[in-house]
């Protein structure tokens, strides 16, 4: 491990050119963010700014990374998830100057040890992926918060958490919730989470998906997304759902929904992405067919309950990277991937770089709003907020631009007639 105080704690500093090599890959393919970093450059409006960030070091995060410091901010770094560092790009970013504090498998200890290094230094904003770094603030470290201008916050189940301590008046700062934004969680969330997955799948087992049973537990944007792809890589899609309406969505959208309960017996391969702790239980696991792989693409490892598993199993070992094979009292074989944390970015790179470039493109704007509004003497309201609407559709337009693809335009009889009540048809 490869540690200077105050500056990085990394696995191995001599990855850095092999992690700059991912970067540069990734920039090739962020071309809003690169767009917004070559615009505000000049300008740096994050000088004598720092943003401390909590999320998975991956070939994506060190564009939005760098381009927080190309515009001018001091950035203090960890991960979000003891299993989604790349420890090539970690060495990169270090390498490159960036106070960075993260490497591949850390334990819990060592996972906060992290989050208190990028806090040493108070913070002006924070950037969460499952409000890890903003819940350290303010259970341990609160005096920061007068520090804080406001955060950000990633995913989903982090919104959720998030706008529950504003409802009870427990929330310190101003927070963005970048997940909410549609050019977050309908392209992310749905075309980064449904391809990453398979690619986590396919990297730590290299199964046929085709003509296998292939479990979905949970039909949110994540879920739809994921059911989807394994759709079109020819498996027969079964979601578990418990909410009415995105079952019968499911249903509609062609595939079968039922119980857990009966879709443990007949899955070839199971994919949690509810946000819910013991979505699989020891009930399930006991009449799973042999050979059954299960794994977890939420971000929190609480979806599978593998205290149950490993209550039912005389043997595990691990048969490959990020696969373990447990064999149980009945002689059957499950193998769980990635230790049943998010197995996208455990088992693989997480989502490509053309849909974390609007994602981050976001993230970019939410700090520079905050900034904005911190030096025009705008107080921003303790509680989570939502981006303004036209910014997804500026993302959306750079994003169709960058891709040279051009669109219609009102007219302006059709302006008229958008908002005209005089009559009727
Ligand atoms: N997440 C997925 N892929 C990622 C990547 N390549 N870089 C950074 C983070 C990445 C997690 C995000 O999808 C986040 O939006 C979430 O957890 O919802």
């Amino acid at each position: 491990m490869d540690y200077k105080e105050g500056a990085y704690k990394v696995r191995d500093l001599s990855l850095a050119d092999s992690g700059r090599k991912r970067i540069e890959w990734a920039e090739s393919r962020m071309p809003v963010l690169m767009k917004l970093r070559q615009e505000y450059a000049a300008a740096q409006p994050f000088k004598g700014y720092k943003i401390t960030g909590c999320l998975h070091v991956t070939k994506e995060t060190a564009v939005l990374i760098e381009t927080f410091r190309a515009c001018g901010a001091e950035v203090a770094w960890s991960g979000c998830n003891p299993l989604s560092t790349n420890d090539e790009v970690a060495a990169a970013l270090a390498a490159a100057g960036i106070e960075i504090y993260a490497w591949y498998g850390q334990n819990t200890e060592e996972f906060y040890w992290c989050i208190e290094r990028t806090i040493d230094t108070p913070p002006h904003t924070t950037l969460d992926d499952g409000a890890d770094l903003i819940f350290t603030v303010h259970h341990k470290h609160p005096e920061l918060a007068e520090h804080i201008i406001g955060g950000s916050e990633e995913t989903t189940t982090g919104v959720h958490r998030l706008r529950a301590m504003a409802a009870d008046g427990k929330l310190l700062y101003p927070v963005f919730a970048v997940n909410d934004a549609e050019t977050k969680w309908d392209f992310d969330n749905v075309y980064g989470t449904g391809q990453s997955t398979l690619d986590g799948i396919l990297r730590a087992s290299s199964v046929l998906l085709a003509g296998k049973n292939f479990v979905v537990a949970g039909y949110g944007h994540c879920g739809r997304g994921v059911a989807m792809r394994a759709k079109g890589m020819g498996a027969n899609v079964i979601v578990t759902e418990v909410k009415p309406t995105a079952a019968l969505k499911a249903t509609l959208d062609g595939m079968r929904v039922m119980p857990m309960a009966e879709a443990a017996r007949i899955g070839d391969i199971f994919v949690t992405a509810t946000g819910m702790k013991d979505v699989i239980r020891g009930e399930h696991f006991v009449v799973m067919k042999d050979g059954a792989i299960v794994c977890n693409t939420g971000h929190y490892d609480v979806e599978l309950n593998l205290k149950e598993l490993a209550e039912l199993s005389t043997d595990t070992r691990v048969v490959r990277p990020d696969n373990r094979e447990y064999t149980l009292e009945n002689g059957k074989k499950i193998f769980v991937l990635a230790d049943g944390r998010l197995v996208n970015l455990a088992a693989a790179e997480g989502h490509p770089s053309e849909v974390m470039d609007m994602s981050f493109a976001n993230q970019f704007m939410a700090h520079l709003t905050l900034i904005q509004k911190h030096e025009a003497g705008e107080k921003l309201e303790n509680t989570v907020i939502d981006l303004p609407e036209e910014l997804d559709q500026e993302i959306a337009r750079i994003k169709l631009e960058t891709m040279g693809i051009a669109i219609d335009a009102l007219t302006p009889e059709q302006q008229a007639y958008a908002t005209d009540y005089s009559a009727g048809t």
